[in-house]
Parts: structure tokens; C-alpha cells; sequence
């Protein structure tokens, strides 16, 4: 093990540069900071750096500690931002940290900003950096990818497996996705065991001598390739979950039963855990790394499950639409002209995040079929309002997203408002006695 490597990390003397302070680098460089390393964050937008000099949090949302926190590292000089990637050949650590998104259509990593961000670092990477990756990648990016790319741009080799002794023209890579979730920023990093994924065993108990001051929950070597796999497979394997409820939520309604009465009894079985059926599956992670985990398998693999996983949870904001519409013709009244008032727009309940919303999907969809669609959401700052004027005049109220301002929806005082009272319920949060006894036509995802 490289011992001024090492030891300037035990010390918190080496110097961290964060490529990417987004919700996942600010975060984490804020943590090195607060930890007593002198951190130096790159982001491309310069009004963006300027704003985290002045020690204000660009991130939106409400993140518990994270404004209060950036605001101090600043003003202590343990963290600075800065558009400028020369900060990194005086760099001991490299930690990257850009989005990985997976483009709609061809459902393929896009990784425009990871190259990016690999090209203008390697002619600044320095021999003996460790580089770290936290953006979440598809299995074999690192190698097939990542140290191609930063050796290629930096005329260094990334250390190999059994680890030579460093001369001067190797630098440290390894793998350690992130585990961040909107509102819960800080102590994710600090409460979340990680995976540390080394392109050698020495890189990856580098990267665990780091992570030691920063992270309180676990942390497991292992070699890149594994890191790679854990991240989108443990995600993977949530929306096959998730997928499965919602299969036996249309399986219910076509049969007339009441999937949230059989998935109560259902998990009274040991070792049985259906997840909840809903409008749909949302994120910045669920929805995309499921491709990730399935982009560069290879030919002698065929994916079933995991599009097929991908392809019902999609469905169901489409299915929302049809029981709005299906509701609507029953009362004598096409979507055509309809008002309908879709309730929640974010992704996830209670929070303001609106990444890859199942809202998006059934607003375009009732648009296209013709509807007048009204969006109210208490967390999204262009939907917020007073609910009840918001509604005014609707045949159809629709509601997305289990936020406790909707729980605690008076029915009857709702039912005043509306024009027809429809109420088509995404979430299954009134139960269908409730609503019908105040005169709602009610219809639960998942009863028939
Ligand atoms: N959802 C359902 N039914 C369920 C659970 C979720 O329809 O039973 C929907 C939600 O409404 C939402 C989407 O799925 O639209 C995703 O919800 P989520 O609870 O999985 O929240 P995320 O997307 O923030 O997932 C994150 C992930 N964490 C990381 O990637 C580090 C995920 O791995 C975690 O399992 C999840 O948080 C969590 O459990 O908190």
C-alpha cells in the first residue's frame, strides 16, 4: 500500500478534488470538507460556482443540514468551488460525480458528461491520484470505459490487478456508487453502507481509508466489476417488486377483488414482502438502472424480466388514464373537453423532486386525448395553490402521489367543488367505502 497516499488520507491532509457538485458531489464534498480535507468542488456552470463561493446551496428542495453545512466549509476555506479542472494535478483524490442518465428512446447509458468530465481530467491527473467514480455506471464501464478513457487522455495506466508497485506513470481507479435520495442527502452518505469497487485491492482499501471519515455504515471491498452489479441489480431487483404489485393490481381489477385487501394477507406469510402497487415508478434511479444493469451483458444473455419489469411499472400512469376515461364514459362523458385535475406531480410522496415523473406520462396522455388538465402539487412550487379552487369546475379528479396534504383531503368539502364527482384514486389513499360513502365514483388502483 502506497504509504504518502495513504497516510495524507488518514491525516485528512490530502487534497480532494469533486468533479460534479450536483445533489451527489455537493453533498459529498461538503462531508470531505467537514472532515478536514482541503476540498476543491468543479462545476462547469460558473453562476453555479460563484453561488457556492458565496457559500449558498444550489440544490433544490429541502435537504436537512446540507445549506447550513456548505455555508460553514466555506467560510472556513476547507471547500472552494471552481470552473477550472487545473486544480487537479495538484489533486491526492479525484472524486467523480456526474449524471448518468439512460436516453429514453434507445434505453442506452448516454454518457456525455462521464466523458466529459474523464477527458478534461486526464490531461490534469497527477501519478498516484485516486480516482473515484460515484456516478452510477452499467457493469463493465469502468473497465471497458472509464480507465480506457483516463488512461488515454492522462498517457497513465489505471493499476491492475496483482498491483505492481506504483512507479510514476499509475494512478488509483476505483468504483463507489452513490446512494443519495432527495431530501435525505447527508445522511444517506453518512448512514448508507457502500460498495467499494477497486480496479485492484489496493485501490479499493485506499478508497476505504477515505470513505472511513465520512461514512458510519459499512464498507465492503470488492473488485470494480461486483460495485458495478450491486448498485443497479439492488435497484433492479426494487423494480421487480414494485412491477410485481402493480401486475397484481390489474390482475385484481380485471377479477373484481381488492389488491391492497390480498396484499395485506398475502405478506402475513413469512418471508413474504409485495410491495405497494401505485400510479407508477418515478426517480432518478429506480426508472433507469435497470437498463444500466442490463446495457453491456452481451449477446449470450437474454433480458426478460428486467424490461418486462420496466415495461408494466410504465404502464401504469397509462392506466390511469384509462380509468379516468373509462370512469368519464360510464357517466355519459367523453375526455374530450373534460376538465380533470391530476393531484401530485413529484415523483415520490412528500418530496418536490419531479425526475421522471408518472404525473409527466398521464398529463401528456389525457392531453392527448383531448382533456383540459388542471396539475395541483403542494411540494412543486408552479402547482402549488389552494387545492379546492384548484379543482373548481373538474368532472375528474385524479390523484398521483400519496402526500400527507392529500390523506387529509375533506371529501365531501372536495366534492363541492367539482363539476362531476369522479375520483380516481392512483394511490389507493381513501379506500373505497370512504369515498363512495361521500358520494365519490371511485375508483383504487387495483380494485375492480
Ligand atoms: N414505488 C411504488 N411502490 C413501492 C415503492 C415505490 O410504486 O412499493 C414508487 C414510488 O412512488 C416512486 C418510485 O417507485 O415513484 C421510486 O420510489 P423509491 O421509494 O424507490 O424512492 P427512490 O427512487 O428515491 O429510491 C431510492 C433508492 N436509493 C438509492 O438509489 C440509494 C432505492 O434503492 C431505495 O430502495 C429507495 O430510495 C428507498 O428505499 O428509500
Amino acid at each position: 500500500m502506497p504509504t504518502a497516499l495513504l497516510q495524507a488520507i488518514e491525516s485528512r491532509t490530502a487534497n480532494v478534488v469533486v468533479l460534479g457538485l450536483g445533489y451527489v458531489g455537493l453533498p459529498v464534498a461538503c462531508l470531505f470538507a467537514e472532515a478536514g480535507f482541503p476540498v476543491v468542488g468543479i462545476r462547469r456552470s460558473r453562476d453555479k460556482v460563484d453561488m457556492i463561493n458565496r457559500g449558498e446551496s444550489p440544490i433544490e428542495g429541502d435537504e436537512p443540514g446540507l445549506a447550513e453545512l456548505l455555508c460553514r466549509v466555506v467560510s472556513t476555506g476547507q471547500l472552494r468551488a471552481t470552473t477550472d479542472y487545473a486544480v487537479c494535478r495538484d489533486a491526492q483524490v479525484v472524486l467523480i460525480a456526474v449524471e448518468t442518465p439512460v436516453d429514453r428512446e434507445s434505453r442506452r447509458p448516454a454518457y456525455r458528461a462521464l466523458r466529459s468530465a474523464l477527458t478534461s481530467l486526464g490531461p490534469n491527473l497527477a501519478p498516484g491520484t485516486l480516482v473515484i467514480v460515484e456516478s452510477t455506471l452499467a457493469p463493465g464501464t469502468m473497465c471497458d470505459l472509464v480507465a480506457p478513457a483516463l488512461e488515454h487522455a492522462s498517457g497513465l495506466k489505471a493499476t491492475a490487478n496483482p498491483e505492481p508497485p506504483i512507479p510514476d506513470s499509475r494512478f488509483y481507479l476505483v468504483h463507489c456508487p452513490e446512494r443519495v435520495m432527495p431530501g435525505k442527502l447527508l445522511a444517506n452518505i453518512r448512514g448508507c453502507f457502500r460498495v467499494v469497487g477497486g480496479m485492484s485491492p489496493e485501490a479499493a482499501q485506499l478508497a476505504v481509508a477515505l470513505y472511513r471519515h465520512v461514512v458510519e455504515a459499512g464498507l465492503d471491498a470488492a473488485d470494480a466489476l461486483t460495485a458495478e452489479l450491486v448498485k443497479t441489480m439492488e435497484n433492479a431487483y426494487r423494480d421487480v417488486q414494485i412491477a410485481f404489485a402493480n401486475e397484481m393490481a390489474l390482475l385484481c381489477e380485471e377479477m373484481g377483488a381488492d389488491v391492497w385487501q390480498v396484499r395485506e394477507l398475502v405478506n402475513k406469510s413469512p418471508f413474504r414482502n409485495m410491495h405497494l402497487p401505485g400510479a407508477g415508478v418515478g426517480g432518478h434511479c429506480i426508472p433507469k438502472d435497470p437498463w444500466l444493469l442490463i446495457a453491456n451483458v452481451g449477446d449470450g444473455f437474454r433480458a426478460g424480466l428486467i424490461p418486462a419489469a420496466r415495461a408494466i411499472n410504465d404502464e401504469m400512469p397509462l392506466h390511469m388514464a384509462d380509468l379516468t376515461a373509462q370512469a368519464l364514459r360510464e357517466a355519459g362523458r367523453e375526455m374530450t373537453g373534460a376538465r380533470v385535475a391530476v393531484l401530485g406531480y413529484a415523483y415520490l410522496e412528500n418530496s418536490d423532486d419531479t425526475r421522471n415523473s408518472p404525473s409527466a406520462v398521464l398529463v401528456e396522455r389525457l392531453g392527448a386525448l383531448g382533456a383540459e388538465v388542471v396539475i395541483h402539487d403542494p411540494w412543486v412550487p408552479e402547482y402549488r395553490g389552494d387545492l379546492y379552487e384548484r379543482v373548481q369546475g373538474c368532472e375528474a379528479v385524479v390523484v398521483m402521489v400519496a402526500h400527507n396534504e392529500y390523506r387529509e383531503l375533506d371529501l365531501v368539502e372536495l366534492q363541492g367543488r367539482v363539476a362531476r364527482p369522479i375520483l380516481i384514486d392512483g394511490r389507493h389513499l381513501f379506500g373505497t367505502e370512504q369515498a363512495r360513502a361521500t358520494g365519490w365514483v371511485y375508483r383504487s388502483v387495483g380494485v375492480g
